[in-house]
């Protein structure tokens, strides 16, 4: 309903400064190598790659030692989102639909926030098993990819480095579902919590079954079906045995089918106005088979929201 010309832009994000592995930002490149844009194409989306960070390397700026806002790289993670944010606002009002690829998930704060200011009413289905919510006040890693959805959201503001000064804060709690969680941290849980977040866990996807799960999401964020969606997608989502290279494995996650329906299921909807593949970190495998078990999902996870399994 929102792109009804099928135009795509593939917006690649190899970036890694929001967290301390090194490899994720090789992800952009695996998946390009394994055929991505070609697979869209089959699709019958037009498309074209966008690279907001040209040929500057982010990640060799970065540090581990956490600033005084109790935050790692703030200043480059803020840089580099500032470009994201404009590429995939560029390209959405443009009717494109922007298709980022990362990258580790710092870049959620360029994406939403990107997405927001293209159209308002846009919602956010955070695909993770992680609830990446910390503020700088609450998170103890200080690793930024922990924290994109308390950033774009204005949660506990007065803790944030300067240079964020100008991601616009205008998400709202109700236009926010998770789904997949099972590594929450205590500060998050009680902003879940105070906040009233639709937040379902593996508890829920076990429970209900993985179909009932996207259909309460959507019914809390986007109860008449009429707003625009944007999918973020971290690939950790998934259970290790199916996704085993990234940088944060936790135990007991999704299948790849049940991951795969969401992107399905959320294509289905026709309101799919944006999406993110994140936390593919090719260097992570323990094995040739994890890499290419990983890109594949991950590829699979994109072709699957851009349509591929509707006949
Ligand atoms: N919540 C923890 C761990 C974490 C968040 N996102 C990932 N891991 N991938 C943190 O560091 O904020
Ligand atoms: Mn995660
Ligand atoms: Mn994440």
């Amino acid at each position: 309903k929102f792109v009804p010309n099928k135009n795509a832009s593939i917006i690649l994000a190899p970036f890694s400064g929001g967290q301390p592995k090194n490899g994720v930002e090789l992800g952009p490149e695996y998946i390009m190598e394994a055929g991505f844009k070609q697979q869209v194409e089959e699709l019958g989306w037009n498309t074209e790659v966008v690279e907001p960070l040209g040929k500057t390397n982010y990640n060799d700026l970065q540090s581990d030692i956490k600033d005084k806002f109790g935050v790692k790289n703030a200043e480059v993670v803020s840089s580099v989102c500032h470009k994201i944010h404009d590429a995939v606002k560029d390209a959405a009002q443009d009717g494109r639909l922007p298709v980022t690829i990362g990258g580790d998930h710092s870049i959620g704060t360029a994406t939403v926030s990107g997405m927001l200011e293209h159209n308002p009413n846009t919602c956010v289905l955070w695909i993770d098993a992680h609830a990446d919510i910390n503020s700088p006040a609450t998170t103890d890693s200080g690793n930024l990819h922990g924290c994109p959805m308390s950033f774009v959201m204005g949660i506990h503001k007065e803790s944030y480095p300067p240079c964020f000064d100008w991601v616009p804060q205008n998400l709202k709690p109700s236009k926010i579902a998770y789904i997949g969680l099972r590594d929450v941290d205590k500060g998050e849980k009680q902003i879940l919590k105070e906040y009233d977040i639709a937040a379902f866990s593996m508890y829920h996807v076990d429970k209900y079954g993985i179909g009932k799960v996207v259909e309460m999401a959507l019914d809390k964020i986007n109860p008449k079906r009429d707003c625009p969606i944007h999918l973020s997608y971290d690939v950790d989502a998934i259970d290790p045995s199916f996704v085993p290279a990234t940088g944060t494995r936790v135990q007991g996650g999704l299948t790849l089918r049940e991951g795969l329906f969401i992107a399905e299921d959320v294509a289905a909807t026709g309101l799919l106005s944006s999406v993110d593949i994140v936390e593919t970190n090719p260097l992570l495998g323990e094995h040739e088979n994890h890499v290419l078990d990983t890109v594949s999902a991950a590829c699979a996870i994109g072709r699957c929201a851009l349509g591929e399994s509707l006949l």
